[in-house]
């Protein structure tokens, strides 16, 4: 079945079939020395006697990691559905994951090693061998270190398939690592959680939704942003009753679901989580022998915030000041079932950490962390330790200057990075290895990128596709995708179910991409890192990590997930009180913070206003899309093919503008966007406009990617670091709006309507 004969109807078709079947996973069986296969069960609609085989992998068009069965005939993937094993997906899927193994036989798919033939940028190459590539990156490679020390090679890395190369990376140098997932996403929570709980939340998150009675979601746009079980748990809860707060400048699909919505003025949020925080001290309505049992500081924290009054904050975030006050009750009556959703994507303003602290000690004071409808407790998963490649610890850092950024505590942020590129300090940084990350359109200022780009001496692209990093590269070295590869285990301790999850090889990859730990072997080889993959192939390492479980990889490859054993989901009263944290106890103030010259206690801090005649710039997800990464996808393009810009109708008519008027986006030098369909709506605040990211693309190898909408990040001609985290805000931009000048180049192009192109084998 083609791409091209591939309906709509059917497509949903497919999803609401992948449910219902479940007892395809049944008939387990292990095929000679291939991969482990299942039959699936007949189905209907589908011609009788087709025999159709069922291979447990992962799904990785985002990072929530579903559980997928790949189904193939005749040695073709066919489609994929939810494994019902899996405890993330239960059989379900997000329209992302149903139309993934599309990127399988992607046209545009990179399938050999690439060497610039061009001016860098132009996306002009020639093929190469993989030796011939290979070869290149690790001559450059050797060179730049003997000439510039061990951190002359810098890395961004994002996803699974990254672990074998930041392994070497951090064999062969300094680790010079700047990762997306703390950087541009969750590291002022991950941080803010740690120094308060001694842990993160973890991915997924872990919220007690079976539980809770109050749900509060700051931003986080659930059903936009779409984790399919965790969006299953939120719909449940609110099935059983669950009171919903969303604050949001803007009414998400959230909003539409709850009792309390609230128009936040953009970037004050800290000011009400204050204000939240004064009433539950104040009229003493938190956890008293929670906090007396399990924290430390709270005294400190009430002389803290006696002036953030909910008058205070209802002149900073423009909501009614009973309301806030109100709210701050009704989640005290029900605590300690209170789920107060920490966010994902946090880099907002630039003072991201002390929010996140903010509602860490929210939580704390609800009594809500490690108590049943609040957030439960991790439980351990004793894997093997991948021996192969031996984790080091990496004798030196690469220095962060004027002492900016404490508390970056994963990886370089990437102003620093750039910096380094662009002027050589503190250390000179020459090269770059791009892998699975698109720095173009997920860092903002991406002049700055470019200019960093064309100073390197070296840049590599490990990707599967031609996104626009690639045309930068001076090698271009083609990975197995997701539907193609082995990866490390998926091991997931933070959920109620824990489970170790096998990502494998459900089809051979196209052409000559290769896997990532071939990949990073050849060239460890090659750099003289003869130690660090000590084992010749992937199976080996998968097959010693998984001892300790008492399984093999023959085992996990039938079974594609296992269940461990959970460990004690709440704290009670017998509940030993030593958290990781530097006191041993929930750090209300943390006298480590103010060690490292950090606030102790959470402060509100403004964010610059736009000026007039311009609007800020906000921006979140569709539920179709993963950032740029599904944009070539003939399926998820017909679902959504554009982005549209949201703007307030009164704004709108006094700008003569009208819905579905084509506009585009002018950032604060007069650079046009794409043009893109208005949306107008009283559902967002006059101060901003909003749209999703990912649309835009500015890759002409990417052909249905290309130049559809606009994008958001090519706008973001600012962004303020977070000054404890250095995490990247991005919400700090300001744009103005005008009738397109050019006519929008859209026409929803029925993937029965894709030209036909040849498939590369
Ligand atoms: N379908 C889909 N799902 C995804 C992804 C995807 O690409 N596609 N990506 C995944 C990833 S990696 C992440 S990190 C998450 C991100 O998802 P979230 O964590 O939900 O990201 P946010 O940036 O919080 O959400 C955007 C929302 O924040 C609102 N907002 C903007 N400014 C403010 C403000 O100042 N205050 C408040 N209170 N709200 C504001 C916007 O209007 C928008 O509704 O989504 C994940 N899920
Ligand atoms: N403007 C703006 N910037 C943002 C965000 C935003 O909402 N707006 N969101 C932020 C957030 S929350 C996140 S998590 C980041 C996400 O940032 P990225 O991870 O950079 O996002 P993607 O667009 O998915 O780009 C991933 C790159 O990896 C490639 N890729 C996909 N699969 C594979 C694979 O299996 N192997 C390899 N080697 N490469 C692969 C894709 O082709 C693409 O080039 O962006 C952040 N930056
Ligand atoms: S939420 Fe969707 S895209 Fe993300 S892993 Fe699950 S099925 Fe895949
Ligand atoms: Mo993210």
């Amino acid at each position: 079945m083609s791409a091209q004969r591939y309906s709509r109807r059917a497509f949903f078709r497919r999803s609401v079939e992948g449910a219902a079947a479940s007892a395809a996973a049944a008939g387990v069986a292990v095929a000679g020395s291939g991969s482990a296969e299942a039959v699936a069960a007949p189905r209907p609609g589908r011609r009788a006697g087709r025999r159709i085989l069922e291979i447990p992998s992962i799904c990785e068009m985002c990072f929530w990691r579903c559980g997928i069965l790949g189904q193939v005939e005749n040695g073709r993937l066919i489609g994929v559905r939810g494994n019902p094993a899996h405890p993330l997906s239960k059989g379900h899927l997000c329209a992302r994951g149903n139309a993934g193994w599309l990127l399988h036989r992607d046209p545009d798919r990179l399938t050999h090693p690439l060497i610039r033939n061009g001016e860098r940028g132009a996306g002009q190459f020639r093929r190469a061998s993989w030796d011939e590539a290979l070869d290149l990156v690790a001559t450059r490679m050797l060179h730049m270190r003997k000439q510039d020390g061990a951190s002359a090679m810098a890395l961004a890395p994002h996803g699974m398939s990254s672990f074998f190369m930041q392994s070497l990376f951090r064999h062969f140098s300094t680790p010079t690592f700047s990762i997306a997932s703390y950087g541009q996403c969750r590291g002022p929570r991950i941080t803010a959680f740690k120094h308060t709980f001694g842990m993160d939340v973890g991915s997924p998150e872990r919220l007690d939704f079976a539980e809770t009675r109050f749900i509060v979601l700051i931003g986080c746009h659930l059903g936009e942003n779409v984790h399919t079980s965790q969006v299953h748990d939120f719909a449940d809860a609110m099935a059983r009753g669950a009171e919903l707060v969303v604050v949001d400048p803007r009414f998400s699909v959230a909003a539409s679901k709850a009792q309390h919505y609230l128009p936040i003025k953009p970037g004050t949020d800290t000011a009400l989580l204050l204000a939240w925080i004064h009433v539950l001290l104040e009229e003493n309505l938190y956890d008293r022998d929670y906090v007396e049992r399990f924290t430390t500081g709270v005294e400190e924290l009430r002389a803290h915030v006696r002036e953030n009054t909910p008058a205070w904050a209802a002149r900073i975030t423009e909501l009614p000041e009973s309301q806030i006050a109100e709210l701050a009750r009704r989640m005290a009556a029900v605590k300690p079932a209170v789920i107060v959703h920490p966010g994902r994507h946090v880099t907002w303003y630039g003072n991201d950490h002390q929010r996140e602290r903010a509602i860490a000690i929210l939580i704390a004071l609800l009594g809500a962390w490690g108590r049943p409808g609040g957030t439960f407790l991790p439980s351990a998963i004793k894997m093997g330790s991948c021996e192969c490649p031996p984790q080091i610890t990496p004798s030196d850092h690469f220095p962060i200057p004027d002492g900016r950024y404490p508390l970056a505590e994963e990886g370089l942020p990437a102003q620093v990075l750039l910096e380094a590129i662009i002027t050589g300090k503190p250390r000179p940084i020459r090269g770059l290895m791009i892998y699975g990350q698109n720095i173009i359109k997920s860092w903002p200022r991406t002049d700055r990128t470019r200019e960093a780009l064309e100073k390197l001496d070296l840049v590599v692209a490990v990707d599967v596709l031609p996104t626009e990093p690639v045309l930068w590269a001076d090698v271009v070295l083609p990975e197995a995708s997701y539907l193609e590869r082995y990866d490390v285990p998926h091991q997931v301790g933070s959920a109620k179910e824990p489970f170790v999850a096998l990502r494998q090889p459900i089809v051979a990859p196209p052409g000559e991409a290769r896997p990532p730990f071939d990949i990073a072997r050849d060239l460890a080889l090659r750099l003289g890192e003869n130690e660090c993959f000590p084992c010749p192939n992937v199976e080996l390492v998968l097959d010693r990590a998984l001892v300790p479980l008492g399984l093999d990889l023959e085992d996990l490859k039938v079974k594609g997930v296992v269940r461990t054993p959970a460990g004690r989901l709440y704290l009670d009263k017998d509940s030993p009180t030593a958290f990781r944290t530097h006191s041993r106890k929930i750090e209300i103030h943390s006298a480590f913070l103010k060690d490292k010259g950090v606030d102790p206690l959470p402060r509100y801090e403004p964010t610059p206003e736009p000026p007039p005649g311009m609007f800020r710039l906000l921006y979140g997800r569709s539920p179709a899309h993963s950032f740029g990464r599904s944009q070539n996808n003939p399926l998820l393009v017909e679902i959504d093919p554009v982005n549209h810009l949201w703007l307030n109708d009164e704004v709108a008519k006094k700008l003569g503008l009208r819905d579905g008027d084509p506009v585009e986006l002018l950032d604060e030098k007069g650079r046009p966007s794409g043009p893109l369909p208005l949306k107008t709506t009283p559902g967002i605040r006059p101060d901003c406009v909003y749209m999703v990211h990912g649309f835009g693309g500015s890759s002409p190898k990417l052909r249905l990617a290309y130049g559809r909408g606009a994008c958001d990040t090519e706008l973001m001609n600012r962004c303020v670091a977070d000054p404890d985290t250095g995490a990247t805000g991005m919400r700090v931009s300001f744009v103005r709006v005008r009738p397109a000048r050019k006519r929008v180049p859209w026409k929803p192009p029925l993937a029965s309507r894709r030209p036909r192109r040849k498939v590369r084998p």
